[in-house]
């Protein structure tokens, strides 16, 4: 697999068209959920953080604030401070203040979120040394860090529930040999309620989010779908525990896109994410399985999140 440099220009649409492609061709059609964030999805996704119903933001901010002092003594201070997926950044702020790191090293995929993030983290701590990779963490990525320093991974915010369990076990053996620790935050099983409210807000901002997708496609690869004639639809798979989040064909269509012709038949939905949620135990024995030690774990008081402290044996 191809490895990407540290600093190398953004690669966030390498790829794009042929997954779109072939994400569209398969028999259940489907798009990889990390092409949302592009500036306007990114955008997006930050009012959807500000909702009422989306619970995990705040769960997790709150949780963070409580235990800070704990997260820290476990990660390290003065340590390198890697973070996947770090968007615009609120819980970083909280680590980096308590950890005061040699060095920040946030990755995104989203250059538009990545620049602005570290735009506003040099003002704000004018002693940091920041140092922004825009990649894909489903690849193999080199980072700009020195090997045998003390270091911790920090991938908060349940971004590694919507990768697939398989994806999620390559990801943490990958992160395994860049830190010995690593902060995960994972948000918990819950009310299917609680759930179905988080993904279905009554502003209608996770729906504008997921039909953002199909307005990327048609702004970067020319696509024309027509982004009235496609609902969103979202609803948590008790079997798989997880929230999926779909598209659905409101009538017959065809879409073209890349010069390619997509047929949809009426209630034809394609599947854009996947949000796993697992307990404590259930990811403790996942990340047991890509050779990390359970350390700590932390929860909001009305155990809604969880972050959990693991080290690599
Ligand atoms: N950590 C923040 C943002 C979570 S949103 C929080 O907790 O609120 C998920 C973030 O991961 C976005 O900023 C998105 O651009 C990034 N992301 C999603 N898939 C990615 C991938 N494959 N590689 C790198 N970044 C990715
Ligand atoms: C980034 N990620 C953890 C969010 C989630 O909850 O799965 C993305 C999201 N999708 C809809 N709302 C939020």
């Amino acid at each position: 697999m191809a490895r990407e440099r540290a600093g190398a220009r953004p690669l966030e649409l390498s790829g794009f068209r042929e997954d779109v492609v072939a994400g569209l061709s398969h028999p259940q059609k489907s798009l990889p959920p990390k092409y949302f964030y592009d500036a306007a999805g990114s955008r997006l996704f930050a009012r959807i953080c500000r909702l009422p119903e989306y619970y995990v933001t705040r769960a997790e901010l709150a949780l963070t604030r409580r235990h800070l002092a704990a997260i820290a003594r476990f990660a390290g201070r003065g340590c390198q401070l890697i973070e996947y997926g770090s968007g615009e950044g609120i819980k970083s702020r909280l680590l980096i203040r308590a950890l005061r790191p040699s060095v920040y090293v946030p990755i995104d995929i989203s250059a538009h979120a990545l620049g602005a993030a570290a735009r506003g983290l040099a003002r704000e701590f004018p002693w940091l040394r920041v140092v922004p990779v825009a990649g894909d963490f489903s690849r193999p990525i080199d980072i700009p860090v020195r090997h045998g320093k003390p270091g911790v991974v920090y991938f908060p915010g349940s971004t590694i529930g919507n990768l697939t369990p398989e994806e999620a076990h390559a990801f943490l053996c990958m992160t395994r040999d860049q830190a010995e620790r690593l902060l995960v935050g994972v948000d918990l099983k819950k009310d299917a309620n609680v759930l179905h409210a988080a993904y279905n807000d009554s502003r209608g901002v996770t729906a504008a989010f997921n039909v953002n997708l199909l307005a990327r496609i048609n702004r970067e690869l020319g696509g024309d779908f027509e982004l009235s004639a496609f609902a969103h639809y979202a609803f948590y798979n008790v079997p798989l525990g997880r929230i999926e989040m779909h598209l659905v064909s409101l009538r017959r269509q065809t879409v073209r896109v890349a010069k390619r012709r997509f047929g949809f038949e009426r209630g034809e939905s394609i599947h854009t994410e996947n949000s796993y949620k697992y307990s404590a135990e259930e990811f403790q024995a996942l990340a047991a399985r890509a050779g990390y030690a359970a350390k700590k774990l932390w929860e909001d008081r009305q155990g809604l999140f969880a972050l959990h402290g693991l080290q690599a044996r």
